[in-house]
């Protein structure tokens, strides 16, 4: 039997802290699982700390920091099959690393190089959204479709608790409930937007309460629970299956890292609050719980994590064997048919790029 622990401030959880909270379980998982699980949340981690060390060498460019969102992708992409889709945001760029995509590819996304433009088709993840929200409607649209062909697959929409306040959220999820699209909204609640508090984003109590207003389910998990996200996944991902519709997750972390590596979060966090959070960071957090299960030495552990940092070693360098992209490919999909001055543009920006 499943042992979900009774929730503290009404936030699922399964792992317990050492001492006076006691570790839950989740039912019909393995070992191997369980192990899988942590390789997955180190190989996120590995990406996301390898990735500030090239952005401050001048390898990749501007970059999102995800440091301590893992348990949330890691744990919420577990509970899903290889056809279902993921529609990432910027904060989960490294998502399809869990499906195999290679890191280089990744990589090369943020080195603004065509390597990294691949096909969602080839992995069943849409491309990374960078505009706040915009990526809900796309993701119900697809949950959708793929109900009217009868397939059982479903879709998972990964946003921030910023982009509960945009229209087009809004939107999505309106349409998803009223159309039961199989569609699971994971909001990755890290309580910033950039420098806006969650306090001046929405007067809502918590944002869960907002799946009553489209009729649906809202649940609330901690987001530093690898486990617990997993378990609230699953139940969505059969609720989407079963054809009951969509399901509004709130994992809800505190953001222990800058937004992205060209802000300067000193200027409007509480540092001491940060570094709080800083120790309850999820990954450690699940390498002590399976510790205390006896599933994981400290030999086994640094072997996951060499393993990962051979990965990011050998992704970097692939992503920069890349040969330069033609200039010509910033013009040559933004129109059908395009202006004449184009022309001058791109002969300009060749001129820029070998001066
Ligand atoms: C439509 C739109 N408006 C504004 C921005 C600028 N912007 C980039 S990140 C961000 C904050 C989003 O916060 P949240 O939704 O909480 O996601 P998080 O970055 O915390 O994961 C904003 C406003 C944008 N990218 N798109
Ligand atoms: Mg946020």
């Amino acid at each position: 039997m499943a042992r979900v622990l009774p929730a503290e401030q009404d936030l699922r959880r399964v792992i317990g802290d050492g001492e006076g909270v006691p570790d839950g379980e989740v039912d019909g998982l393995s070992e191997d699982d369980l192990l899988q699980l942590h390789r997955d949340l180190v190989l996120l981690r590995t990406y996301d700390e390898r990735s500030l060390v090239y952005h401050r060498q001048g390898r990749i460019g501007t970059y999102a920091i995800f440091w301590n969102h893992e348990a949330m992708q890691a744990g919420s992409v577990f509970a899903l099959e290889r056809e279902d889709w993921i529609f990432p945001s910027y904060r989960e760029s490294a998502i399809g690393l869990l499906r195999g995509m290679p890191a280089s590819t990744v990589l090369s996304w943020w080195r603004g190089h065509p390597a990294g433009w691949w096909s969602p088709l080839d992995w069943n993840v849409a491309s990374i959204c960078v505009p706040i929200g915009t990526h809900v409607p796309h993701a119900a649209g697809l949950a959708w479709g793929k109900k009217l062909r009868g397939e059982a697959t479903c879709a998972i929409v990964y946003f921030g608790d910023g982009a509960t306040s945009e229209g087009a959220f809004h939107e999505g999820a309106n349409f998803a409930a009223v159309m039961r699209a199989p569609l699971v909204l994971f909001c990755n609640n890290n309580q910033w937007a950039i420098s806006t508090p969650l306090s001046a984003q929405t007067a809502a109590e918590t944002l869960a309460d907002k799946a009553a207003g489209y009729g649906i389910p809202g649940v609330r998990v901690d987001g530093l629970d690898v486990l617990a996200v997993y378990e609230a996944t699953r139940e969505a991902v059969a609720r989407a299956r079963s054809g009951d519709g969509p399901t509004f997750i709130e994992a809800v972390s505190y953001r222990a890292a800058p937004h992205a590596t060209a802000d300067d979060p000193s200027a409007y966090i509480d540092q001491e609050r940060v570094e709080e959070e800083k120790g309850r960071e999820c990954v450690g957090r699940y390498e002590a719980y399976l510790r205390r299960l006896g599933l994981l030495s400290g030999e086994a552990a640094e072997a996951v994590r060499a393993e990962a940092a051979d990965l990011m070693r050998a992704g970097i360098a692939a992503a920069e064997a890349e040969p330069p992209p033609d200039p010509s490919l910033v013009f040559s999909h933004a129109f059908v048919d395009p202006p004449a001055s184009f022309e001058h543009d791109l002969a300009e920006l060749r001129r820029v790029l070998d001066g």
